[in-house]
């Protein structure tokens, strides 16, 4: 095992085991949910992916090592601190090698997965090519981590803060197949469709199963993401949401916010111009892909 990274018991024991391991994020507690709900969400997702047949694995950086498997104490510390740094591939090593707190975000989750031997990871949303990339250029390192990492990403799609149909077709260059289940169009992550039609579908766990494996032992380099529709239920209407996150665009742009702030700030205004609407629909859509997520890892491991 590589010398930065340190297993929880709980994860250790599930790797001697042969259990699949679920990896999950640390920015999505830190920077992406208000407290205590971030903490709460945190724990239910473990709790779901054990209940489902895997291992959670909740990873940040603590103290100069990336922990793969947090304590409770330790998600209630990245819920409630408010003096941890997001932490992307180019932030990386400087954070581990300076020994303070970091939550690290879908790439640097991925980095540390597939440091730990672990290929599955279930998140809310991916970071992408933000709107209004013409005049000022903004691509998250998710997308570059998925062209380069053999990691599985189980999330809703992403955010219409985005330009999503710019994210999918940068997706395309980079190789990076994008599964709907049980869908056909790319979920926006509060709606259940972004009306952009996605080149691989299925209902079919068992089918996405195996198409990951070939992939993989094509060795054709890189993730994949299986976009998991918000449940019916929970989805809240496309007008609505679609105002809300024109508006919280609209106030970034004008505060001038930008670089690794802006995913966080436009976040956090969407949550609050909803009244806490956006953060209970996150919270449900995130728990669902924590269910798929682990019942895919099980199949993927399956004999
Ligand atoms: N999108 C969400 N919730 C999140 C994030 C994105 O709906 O919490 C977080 C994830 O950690 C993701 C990061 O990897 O934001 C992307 O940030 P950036 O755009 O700065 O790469
Ligand atoms: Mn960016």
């Amino acid at each position: 095992m590589n010398k930065y990274i340190m297993l929880s018991n709980e994860v250790k024991n599930g790797m001697e085991k042969g259990l699949p391991i679920i990896a999950l994020e640390s920015t999505i507690i830190s920077h992406g949910m208000p407290y205590p709900q971030n903490v709460a969400m945190a724990r239910e997702v473990e709790q779901i992916i054990r209940d489902n047949g895997a291992v959670p694995a909740t990873i940040a950086i603590i103290d100069g090592k990336i922990r793969v498997g947090l304590s409770d104490d330790e998600l209630e510390m990245f819920g409630i601190s408010k003096s941890i740094a997001k932490v992307s591939r180019r932030d990386l090593a400087n954070v581990v090698s300076s020994k303070t707190l970091g939550a690290t975000t879908v790439a640097t989750t991925m980095i540390a997965a597939k440091l730990a031997g672990i290929k599955f990871f279930v998140t809310g949303g991916l970071g992408g090519v933000h709107r209004g990339w013409e005049t000022h250029l903004d691509i998250s390192a998710d997308l570059e981590e998925l062209a380069n990492t053999d990691v599985t990403v189980i999330c809703a799609g992403a955010k219409s803060i985005l330009d999503l149909p710019a994210t999918l077709e940068y997706l395309e260059t980079k190789g990076v197949p994008v599964i709907g289940y049980k869908t056909k169009n790319l979920p926006a992550f509060f709606t259940r469709d972004s009306g952009l039609p996605l080149a691989l579908s299925s209902d079919d766990i068992s089918h996405i199963a195996n198409m990951i494996k070939t992939k993989w032992e094509l060795k054709l380099q890189g993730g994949v993401v299986v976009a998991n529709p918000i449940p019916e239920a929970d989805a809240l209407a496309p007008e609505y949401i679609d105002s809300i996150i024109e508006n919280a665009v609209k106030e970034a742009e004008e505060q001038n916010i930008i670089g690794k702030d802006i995913t966080p700030f436009l976040l956090g205004k969407i949550v609050e111009l909803t009244g806490g609407k956006s953060l209970e629909a996150n919270i449900k859509l995130v728990k669902h892909n924590a269910k798929v997520g682990a019942q895919l890892a099980v199949e993927f491991f399956k004999n």
